[in-house]
């Protein structure tokens, strides 16, 4: 068997055997191979070692074992010429590696002795990885995701994307305003990634085009760059659950191409000698902050078309043999298209096909189209990228020809298919108002377009992308998202999962659809006894975890309720402030007794992105209200707030587990899908949730008796707005609207310093963009039917046990399943052990 180098081409040939020698899957060869990593990886005897050596030497022994299966796996898929998911995400946001790598290859046992046998704790080294924070929020984690359940699922999948050297940003709060730092998440070494500089790929940009004849006369046309950079890819392992597969995460770092200029450097001028490295390394420098509203700017765009060149380039040339016939693309490769950030592929292997390989313009197309498919995730149209044609022109000239063509020749296929509709051409137009429309060069290129969940998808063919759905209906589909049963209950939550597997075995970690069979233990008190002492033991760990990272006081007893996700006005934390500062406004006003009050704690987790500055004052009055809240003797306690700053997939990690109540809590129509509210549902929270994004299909799953579904509809949205949304209106018809809001504005969170939120009070009277105050009234009183129905230990819980039992549909398994049917038309690959 050939032995393929990860980066695909096959380095030489070994010279016995599989090439390669596996790692001892016992304690004494664990604790033989940790040792050695600590002597000879990092130099230092176990005495003098430090707590980062060890974590690097654990990183490394663990990772022998999914190395050995990589190789395997990569030889076989070689050898197989299976058709390959090419995954194009600008973000891939992982969380921690180490635990997911133990658990892959079947290893807890094994480390937990071992080091055990050192004095060693793996809870002290595991606590010492940084996660890598490459990307926003839910694309970011649904990408991650979906990695996972193709490796579990031995389908052939690259991941594609960029390797920051700053992840997203590390959120303080300084007086409870949002302070951000930069992630120098590589500083103590990564274990996890394999450098190949000798697999480089040149990216070029700028310069000119120009015609000329090629042998057979025809004419063609070259691309005259006037600067470009390196792509080095770092490999990184994707291991499925114990099936002995390992995929590959390929991430795109740039670097120089010419290193630094001798002359200026002799001539003294230290800096202009390394300007080209400066200039060339800031593309991969930094993940952009935005969540939902990109900002068009260069940077973003030459990061864009950076990894999305080293990919392509990287597949056809490095990963299909040299002989490949690129006529067969199609049967090997599927590029999917993570919203719209890496829509610049597809006229670069327009430009790949025609240009390098020497395809007619027609056959090229047509092979274009069958290799891209386009998933979007928003519904926020500010949120749909556009670049100027001037930047396109300036960085791609290239690309921005193939696109005009593009256009051109689909607006003459629209005014043939919609013969007299003049508007029609030019409503779908790719190129139009000085701009270029990636959403629409996704949807002409991709074989199929998709959606993020059932409401999503459908307003996405009825609201955002109406005419094209019309002129290609089949064209459009639905793949509702999906979340790693792997990470988010095996790991996050092991109190839960060995209860599950306890009462049904352990087949639910690759069949999460068997979690119904848990069903019956809903009615089983001694079952839902041990079900409360799991959250009781996770609300605990949760407590622990806030004292030692934050010196943040939790107390463990009442709801725990959680608002988790990227702070944005459509997602409504404004909505759950209200409620926090009318129940604190009925005791202190003496509307409501304390002993009424069930005893809560709200905990938040947000980013806002550094230039939403409404999203700013929103964290600013979130930490106001908490201290004061927290503080005022009159509550007894009753009401916590919780807000430990920087919420990344370490903290999901303890916070989700812990939770009873998961507020999901969008403007309906507005969130396209959110996975946070899956992940919540499946740990045994309740949702307290609007009809919006996979919130209706989860209700759908659970039962309404097990949701707390409150709010106006998508269509009543609409229709409010249609005949003027009054926010004020609203304000005055509910007296503890008004008092809420009054006592903000009063300056009662803020040492009665009335300016500082009355921005945010105003333009919750007089805009509320997205109808918080039309909502108010009937959010308080589903909050009322959540006291309510916690009052009744019992039948909480029985919700809570179907709430996990009936959220087996949200694996991203089954989410994977259905792009391959739908979608992808992959296979997965037998790997022999
Ligand atoms: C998010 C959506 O807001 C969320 O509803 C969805 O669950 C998630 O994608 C995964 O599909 N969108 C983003 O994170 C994002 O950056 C920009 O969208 C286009």
């Amino acid at each position: 068997t050939q032995v393929g180098s990860p980066s695909g081409a096959p380095a030489e040939p070994p010279r016995r055997g599989l090439g390669h020698v596996a790692p001892r899957h016992d304690v004494e060869g664990f604790v033989g191979s940790f040792m050695r990593e600590l002597n000879y990886g990092q130099g230092v005897s176990l005495t003098r070692s430090s707590l980062n050596d060890r974590y690097l030497a654990l990183a490394r022994t663990v990772r022998h074992h999914l190395q050995s299966r990589w190789m395997a796996a990569l030889a076989q898929q070689a050898d197989d010429q299976a058709k390959t998911v090419c995954y194009l995400s600008a973000e891939f946001l992982l969380g921690r590696q180490l635990d997911n790598a133990i658990l892959a290859s079947d290893l807890d046992d094994v480390v937990e002795e071992g080091l055990g046998q050192l004095g060693l704790s793996l809870s002290t080294l595991r606590a010492q990885e940084i996660e890598p924070g490459l990307g926003n929020g839910g694309l970011g984690r649904l990408a991650a995701c979906f990695i996972d359940s193709l490796a579990t699922m031995s389908v052939p999948c690259v991941g594609y994307g960029i390797r920051y050297e700053y992840g997203i940003f590390r959120q303080s709060f300084e007086d409870g305003w949002q302070r951000e730092d930069t992630d120098p998440w590589l500083a103590l070494g990564n274990p996890w990634e394999f450098p190949h500089p000798e697999h480089a790929v040149t990216v070029n940009f700028g310069g000119t085009t120009e015609h000329y004849e090629d042998e057979d006369g025809a004419t063609r046309t070259r691309w005259l760059p006037d600067w470009d950079v390196q792509g080095v890819p770092y490999n990184y392992m994707v291991p499925g659950f114990r099936n002995g597969r390992v995929n590959t995460l390929r991430l795109w770092s740039a670097k120089a191409t010419r290193g630094f200029n001798l002359n200026s450097f002799n001539a003294g001028d230290y800096v202009d000698a390394v300007r080209a490295e400066t200039f060339a390394e800031k593309i991969s420098m930094v993940l952009y902050p935005e969540d939902s509203t990109p900002q068009g700017k260069e940077l973003r765009l030459q990061q864009q078309y950076f990894f999305v060149a080293c990919s392509v380039h990287n597949f056809i040339n490095q990963v299909l043999p040299s002989d490949f016939d690129l006529h067969k693309l199609p049967d090997r490769v599927i590029f999917q298209l993570n919203d719209t950030h890496p829509v610049i592929a597809v006229p670069e292997l327009m430009r790949v096909l025609v240009d390098e390989k020497g395809f007619d313009w027609d056959e090229a197309w047509t092979i274009t189209q069958q290799c891209f498919a386009y998933t979007c995730h928003t519904l926020l149209p500010e949120a749909l990228e556009e670049w100027s044609i001037e930047l396109m022109g300036r960085l791609l000239p290239r690309h921005l020809e193939i696109i005009r063509r593009i256009d051109e020749e689909f607006r003459a296929e629209v005014a043939a298919a919609f013969p007299g509709d003049e508007a029609m051409p030019r409503r779908m137009a790719i190129v139009g108002d000085h701009t270029v429309r990636m959403a629409h060069l996704a949807t002409v290129a991709g074989s199929k377009v998709n959606g993020v969940a059932e409401l999503h998808s459908q307003l996405l063919r009825d609201k955002v992308l109406p005419d094209f759905s019309a002129l290609w209906p089949e064209k459009f589909t639905n793949v509702t998202n999906g979340v790693t049963p792997r990470r988010f209950l095996r790991l996050a939550n092991r109190n839960l999962s060995s209860l599950i597997t306890e009462a049904i075995g352990p087949g639910w970690v690759t069949d999460l659809d068997r979690l119904r069979e848990l069903e019956p233990f809903a009615d089983d008190p001694a079952f839902r006894e041990r079900f409360r002492e799991v959250k009781r033991l996770n609300k605990a760990t949760l407590a622990r975890t806030l004292q030692s990272r934050n010196g943040i006081e939790m107390p463990t007893t009442g709801i725990v309720d959680i608002m988790v996700k990227r702070l944005h006005e459509y997602k409504r934390q404004t909505l759950k402030v209200l409620h926090i500062v009318s129940l604190y406004e009925g005791v202190v006003s003496g509307r409501l007794a304390v002993e009424d009050v069930t005893p809560r704690v709200f905990a938040f987790g947000a980013k806002a992105a550094p230039g939403y500055a409404m999203a700013k004052q929103i964290i600013g009055l979130i930490n106001a209200v908490g201290a004061t809240v927290n503080a005022d003797p009159r509550l007894d306690g009753r009401l916590t707030v919780v807000f430990p700053p920087n919420y990344d997939v370490t903290l999901a990690e303890k916070l989700i587990p812990a939770a009873d109540l998961s507020e999901q809590i969008s403007l309906a129509g507005k969130e396209a899908s959110g996975t946070g509210n899956m992940k919540l549902a499946l740990n045994g929270a309740l949702t307290i949730g609007t009809d919006d994004g996979a919130n209706i299909e989860i209700r759908r799953l659970v039962g309404d008796e097990n949701f707390f579904l409150f709010g106006l509809l998508e269509p009543q949205v609409e229709e409010l707005l249609a005949k003027g949304y009054d926010p004020a209106s609203y304000a005055a018809a509910d007296p503890r609207l008004t008092s809420a809001l009054d006592l903000i504005a009063s300056g009662a969170f803020t040492g009665g310093d009335a300016s500082v939120f009355s921005g945010l009070v105003d333009n919750l009277l007089h805009h509320d963009r997205f109808l918080a105050l039309a909502d108010f009234s009937a959010y308080m009183e589903a909050q009322d039917r959540v006291d309510a129905a916690y009052a009744d230990p019992e039948g909480w819980t029985r919700s809570a046990v179907l709430n996990v039992a009936r959220c087996g549909f949200f694996s991203s398994d089954r989410a994977m399943r259905e792009y391959i049917d739908k979608i992808w038309h992959a296979q997965p690959v037998v790997t022999s052990l």
